[in-house]
């Protein structure tokens, strides 16, 4: 398998400034007619070369005669003599035999189209690079009743009626773009309409394309499309640009969703939803897909990426937005948390790992693989520090030149950071780093407090990664203050420290009070990981004090790890007390809303407390954390049951408050049943029984599934007989037992993956029960191995299927170096199998191989 790498980047030696097709669609036989404009890039001789993906050509023609090509490998080659010239290719293939789900595919009766990154060769030959920027016309033919809808990006120009029930309709897109954004959908579909007038006064046609039975569940969707439009003319003054915005949601799809120009498709995970089937989380990550997508069409579409090693240029600055949306739409702090806990959840360890990448990469086999926590998540942590150190004014000035300068061209992330010290006029030398250095830094944090000052004492260490030794010092941008103990108070007030040395100190004069607490790293202003010597005290007055918010549920997540980590170790019993006491005055702190209370009373993950451990013992993790919460929930029963007790919101009510009363309630259920499970058991039944909406289900479910007793069975079985018609409920079905803390889940799992109702082909329904069991620490963990067994053989089987939903289940079995040996050693054997499966995807190889080390 071939490394491709940033460093060997050429430009384009032909353009294609147009591209026609004509597309004549059944659901069996997809006939492929394109006509590529194509014009010489400067002086050389060399042919030009078209990418395709098991494809043959049928012809090919060169200014209307048939030409003389040869094909190397899957890629056409064809000898041209001239400046300019018109290229014409036929080829055919058969949807329905497309399990990879990239090109053109069949899914539940409809035919859709996935093109990023490398899906359009998979229907014509093209250059297929982002960097090739061709306006498109394209005309589909289709049966007229099996797919009475069709749909391209851009406008629709003309339709008719062909033959033997036949139609056809043509499609014009304004806009150049690169061939990843394109997209066609033929089907019988329905379209929930609505309209948005942009800020200059232009009328916007939206739709939401679904079968018809799922109308009433695209209202959500809807609104959080308009919604979106509004958010990006406020906050970044960016207008839509064509007269129709249309969303198509389909049932097989490897990722969330798809920004294509005018067209987006989407995962129906990401666009179906009513309060009975769908929780407020689901709610929520509805709006916030939407809003990422739309977001696309300025930072990814107007200004695209010049090549894939530059992905997080619209990967790191769209989920920056989309998060900022969802920020400004929730509890600004609980979002924020949310954030941060997935970034620790999934991005640290795989900076850690032997996956480990910067974000912007410097070589890859696949890029499928690159579409990572890393290059999404951490990426978007890059423009929120650089917000941060430019300020928002003048981060609105930079991204405006951005969008000026760039509108139009594919670009680099080295252009937004440009951009960026232009507007602003700040120099970012040393925050580039961020970009090539992969790893998260640590930051060690101590203040010296004597007489009237303090100082401030700081120290950075960048790890090494696979491939990158001995980094450079970063710019790390630290948001802190200095509180008072007793008020809380900031005796140093907010500010934002720069840290470039691998050793800094800042002092600090005439502090009102000797002794003041450290409050560093607020809102997570950089994505590090923080030691710091504060001791219990200081952290408990924190969680009770600190003004900011986020500060206060770190201080919370620090007890706790202080409560676990010693137990771990072996080295004390456990003593619950710091936690309960925080607790308590957390719930009874009237300031703090529900949402954020639900969020400040989760005991940390058990994946989040091994990132802690040099060495993990899934046992020891988990009985540690069951253990403080069987202590925090005796310790708080009285206080919990009363909380919980409290009278609910209606059950369609997605109102911020609703969501975060519903939110606390079930974390509070959580912790009952864990200080006294039979209790917990009748309550969560009880619950199941009375729910008036999906959050209040799952929420009871969530608890029973890891239960004893007769409630348990009970709630399940009428879960799947209520739901087993509904893909994505049947979905939470599979999750909920995958994710069950019990010592029979690996039982339940294997049973479960011989279910007539699974299947490796859907994606939804795979991620349900192998990505929830393989994140589920203790279960997979198994001693015996079973658990590395079964995701090995799930891994060979699906890769024949589609290699890109393999290759993503292969990370938790490359974190083997971080466990007990024999563990270790299972997994290595899982990966070695996994290596020596026949005809293995260059997907899963890189995956693997990189694993092994
Ligand atoms: N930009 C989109 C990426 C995507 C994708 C990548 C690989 C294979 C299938 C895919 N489907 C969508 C999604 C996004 O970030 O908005
Ligand atoms: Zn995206």
């Amino acid at each position: 398998h071939v490394t491709i790498y940033a460093k060997d980047y050429e430009p384009p030696k032909w353009w294609v400034r147009h591209v026609d097709l004509d597309c004549d669609l059944s659901a069996d036989k997809a006939r492929i007619r394109a006509t590529l404009n194509v014009e010489k890039n400067g002086s050389h001789d060399r042919p030009l070369v078209l990418a395709g993906d098991g494809l043959k050509p049928l012809t090919v023609q060169v200014d209307g005669a048939d030409a003389q090509w040869t094909l190397e490998g899957d890629n056409l080659l064809i000898e041209l003599s001239g400046e300019a010239h018109e290229i014409a290719t036929t080829v055919e293939f058969d949807p329905s035999a497309n399990s990879q789900l990239m090109g053109l595919y069949a899914s539940g009766g409809l035919l859709c189209t996935q093109c990023e990154s490398e899906g359009f060769r998979r229907i014509t030959f093209h250059p297929d690079r982002p960097d090739v920027l061709s306006t498109y016309s394209v005309t589909m033919h289709a049966d007229a009743k099996a797919y009475p809808i069709l749909l391209a990006n851009g406008n629709k120009v003309s339709e008719g009626i062909g033959e033997d029930g036949r139609h056809w309709a043509r499609w014009e897109d304004p806009f150049p773009k690169p061939s990843y954004l394109f997209a066609m959908v033929a089907g019988d579909l329905s379209a929930n309409s609505g309209a948005f007038t942009t800020m200059s006064g232009r009328e916007v046609e939206l739709n939401i394309w679904v079968r018809e039975k799922d109308l009433p569940l695209t209202h959500h969707a809807l609104q959080a499309l308009k919604d979106s439009m509004k958010w990006d003319e406020e906050v970044y003054g960016r207008e839509y640009d064509l007269d129709l915005f249309n969303i198509v949601a389909v049932d097989d799809f490897n990722f969330g969703a798809m920004e294509n120009k005018g067209l987006n498709i989407f995962n129906s995970r990401y666009v179906l939803a009513d309060s009975e089937t769908a929780t407020d989380q689901d709610f929520d990550a509805i709006a916030g897909v939407v809003a990422h997508e739309y977001f696309h069409n300025w930072s990814g579409n107007r200004v695209t990426c010049r090549d894939w090693f530059q992905l997080s240029l619209k990967e790191g600055f769209t989920v920056f937005r989309d998060q900022c949306f969802s920020q400004d739409h929730n509890s600004e702090a609980v979002k924020r948390i949310e954030d941060v806990r997935l970034l620790r959840a999934i991005q640290f360890p795989e900076d850690s790992g032997p996956l480990a990448h910067p974000v912007r990469p410097d070589s890859y086999i696949e890029i499928s693989n690159f579409y990572t926590a890393t290059v999404y998540n951490k990426g978007a942590e890059l423009i929120r520090m650089m917000r941060t150190i430019l300020g928002e004014k003048d981060f609105r000035k930079g991204s405006d030149l951005y969008f000026e300068r760039h509108d139009g061209q594919a670009v680099t992330c080295e252009d937004f950071v440009k951009a960026m010290e232009d507007a602003s006029g700040k120099d970012l030398a040393q925050f580039r780093l961020w970009y090539s250095q992969a790893g998260t830094p640590t930051v060690r944090a101590h203040v010296d407090a004597s007489g009237s000052g303090a100082v401030l004492k700081l120290q950075q260490d960048i790890p090494d990664t696979p491939g990158q030794k001995d980094k450079q010092p970063m710019a790390i941008p630290l948001k802190m203050a200095l509180l008072s103990r007793q008020s809380g108070a900031e005796l140093v007030e907010e500010r934002t420290v720069m840290l470039g040395e691998a050793e800094q100190t800042v002092t600090f004069e005439d502090i009102a009070e000797a002794d003041p607490i450290l409050s560093i790293n607020r809102d997570f202003s950089a994505p590090i990981i923080l030691e710091s010597d504060r001791d219990d005290e200081e952290l408990a007055a924190l969680a009770r004090v600190d003004g900011n918010a986020f500060a206060r549920y770190e201080a919370l997540q620090e007890l706790n790890l202080r409560a676990l980590l010693p137990v771990i170790r072996g080295e004390t019993v456990m003593d619950a007390s710091k936690v309960i006491a925080a607790f308590d005055a957390t719930l009874s702190d009237e300031r703090l809303d529900d949402a954020f209370k639900a969020e400040a009373i989760m005991i940390p993950s058990e994946a989040m407390i091994g990132e802690k451990l040099a060495t993990i013992d899934p046992d020891k993790v988990h009985a540690a954390r069951q253990a403080l919460g069987h202590e925090v929930g005796k310790g708080l029963t009285e206080k919990l049951e009363q909380m919980y007790g409290r009278e609910r919101p209606a059950g369609d009510d997605l109102s911020v408050a609703a969501k975060g009363q519903r939110a606390l309630s079930n974390q509070l259920l959580g912790l009952i049943a864990s200080g006294d499970p039979a209790k917990g058991a009748r309550l969560a039944k009880a619950q199941y029984d009375g729910a008036r909406n999906m959050t209040e289900r799952q929420g009871a479910l969530t608890v029973l599934v890891s239960l004893d007793g007769a409630e348990r069975g009970a709630a399940l079985e009428d879960f799947y007989n209520r739901f087993k018609d509904q893909g994505l409920v049947l979905d939470k079905w599979f999750g909920l037992q995958a994710r069950a803390e019990r010592d029979d889940t690996m039982d339940a799992v294997e049973k479960l993956a011989e279910h007539p109702d699974f299947t490796l082909k859907n994606p939804n329904r795979l991620r349900a029960l192998l990505v929830n069991f393989a994140s589920n620490q203790w279960v997979f963990h198994h001693a015996s191995g079973r658990g590395y067994d079964l995701l090995a053989r799930m891994v060979i089987e699906a890769d024949k299927l589609n290699p890109q939903v393999a290759a993503r289940l292969v990370p938790p079995l490359g974190r083997w170096r971080r466990y007990t040996d024999a563990r270790a050693k299972l997994m290595r054997a899982a990966l070695q199998r996994i290596e020596q499966a026949d005809g293995l995807s260059k997907d899963v190889f890189e995956q693997v191989s990189k694993s092994l080390g």
